[in-house]
C-alpha cells in the first residue's frame, strides 16, 4: 500500500474562459426577458444545490442514480475488458462512486496503466474526488480539467487511447441540437478503438417518471428552488423563492420532464446587479430544466447524426436505464 507519493500523480489544468459572474449576468438577463422565462439548469449545483442532488439521488422515488449504479456493478468487468490502458475521462465528474466500479474492475486482474481524467468546472470538487482516488488506487494518476466540457472538450488529451464517460442522464439536460453537438465534439475526440459510455435514463411510465420529479419529501422542490437562490446571491436579485411552486411533469410528444418555477402570485422582482426589473403575472412559470427521456430508436437517431455508432447496451431488467458504448462511426 502506498502512502506517499499522491501529489506527484495530481496534476490540474485550468481552463475555464469567461467567469462565472459573466457568464450567470449573460444568461439571466437573456432568459428573462423573453416571453417563457427561463434560467438555465447548470445553475443548480451551488454548494447547496449539490448537496441537494446528492440527497435526491438516494430518495427511494429517484430511480435513475441506483439503477446505473446496478447496471455498473454488474458490467462494469465487461466495459473495462477490452480496455488495454490509457486515459478514463468522466465529463462532469463529481462524487466518485461510479468511476470507482470501473476502476474496481481494471485494477482486480492487473496492471494496466490508467490515468483518470476528470472534466468539471469545480476546481475544488475535482481536487477533492482525485485526493481521494489517489489513496484509494495504487499507481493511478490523476490529471484535473478545470473546464465547461460543454465548450472546452480540446483541453482533453488527444493523444492517448481512452474511454470516456458521460454518467447520469445528464445529456437528458440539453436540447436536441445541444446533445447533438455535444456528442459530436466527443466524437471529434475520439480515435479508432476509443469507447464513449454514455448514461440516458429511458422512457416509461408517466407515473414513475413524475414521481421522481415530485418526490413526497419536498428535496426536488428545494432544489429547484435553489436556484433563485444562487439567482438572489449572484446578481443581488430580490426573489423570494417561497412564493415560487415547483412544478414538474413529463411532456409526452417531446418526451422529456419538464421542471418549472411557477409565481404564486402577480410581482416584481428587482435584479440589482442587472439593473432590471422583472415582472411576474400570476402563474408564469421560469422554466428551469428539461431532462430527456430516450427510447433506444431516439438515442440511434442522435447518435447516428453526431457520428457515433453503439457498440453494447448495458440495462437493467426492467429497461429503466442505459448505458450505452459508443464508437465513433467512421
Ligand atoms: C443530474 C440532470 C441527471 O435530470 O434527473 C434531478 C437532475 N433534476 N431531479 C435529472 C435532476 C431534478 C438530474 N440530472
Amino acid at each position: 500500500m502506498q502512502t506517499g507519493g499522491g501529489e506527484s500523480r495530481l496534476e490540474i489544468r485550468n481552463y475555464l474562459t469567461s467567469s462565472y459572474a459573466e457568464e450567470i449576468a449573460r444568461d439571466v438577463r437573456l432568459g428573462l426577458s423573453g416571453g417563457q422565462k427561463r434560467i438555465p439548469s447548470k445553475y443548480f449545483y451551488d454548494e447547496r444545490g449539490s448537496r441537494l442532488f446528492e440527497e435526491i439521488c438516494m430518495l427511494p422515488e429517484y430511480y435513475p442514480t441506483r439503477t446505473e449504479m446496478a447496471i455498473l456493478q454488474e458490467y462494469a468487468g465487461a466495459i473495462m475488458e477490452p480496455f488495454a490502458g490509457g486515459d478514463l475521462v468522466e465529463m462532469g465528474s463529481g462524487a466518485n462512486w461510479k468511476i470507482c466500479r470501473l476502476l474496481d474492475a481494471a485494477w482486480q486482474a492487473d496492471s494496466r496503466v490508467i490515468r483518470y481524467v476528470p472534466v468539471d468546472v469545480s476546481e475544488a470538487a475535482l481536487r477533492t474526488a482525485a485526493v481521494d482516488l489517489l489513496r484509494r488506487y495504487d499507481g493511478l494518476s490523476v490529471l484535473g480539467i478545470v473546464a465547461d466540457f460543454t465548450r472546452d472538450l480540446g483541453s482533453i488529451p488527444d493523444n492517448t487511447s481512452k474511454i470516456v464517460s458521460l454518467f447520469g442522464g445528464t445529456l437528458g439536460n440539453f436540447t436536441g441540437p445541444e446533445a447533438e453537438s455535444l456528442l459530436g465534439m466527443v466524437a471529434g475526440l475520439m480515435h479508432p478503438g476509443d469507447r464513449f459510455l454514455l448514461g440516458l435514463d429511458m422512457l416509461k411510465e408517466r407515473a414513475v417518471l413524475e414521481a421522481a420529479y415530485n418526490d413526497s419529501r419536498g428535496v426536488t422542490a428545494a432544489f429547484n428552488r435553489n436556484i433563485l437562490h444562487v439567482v438572489n446571491r449572484e446578481l443581488n436579485a430580490g426573489f423570494d423563492p417561497l412564493l415560487f411552486d415547483h412544478v414538474a411533469f413529463f411532456n409526452e410528444d417531446a418526451e422529456q420532464i419538464e421542471m418549472h418555477l411557477a409565481a404564486k402570485q402577480a410581482m416584481t422582482v428587482d435584479i440589482g446587479l442587472l439593473d432590471m426589473a422583472v415582472e411576474f403575472r400570476e402563474g408564469e412559470t421560469i422554466h428551469t430544466e428539461i431532462s430527456r427521456k430516450f427510447s433506444r430508436e431516439s438515442a440511434m437517431r442522435l447518435f447516428e447524426r453526431a457520428g457515433l455508432a453503439a457498440e453494447r447496451w448495458f440495462t437493467d431488467d426492467a429497461g429503466w436505464f442505459s448505458l450505452v458504448e459508443l464508437a465513433r462511426n467512421d
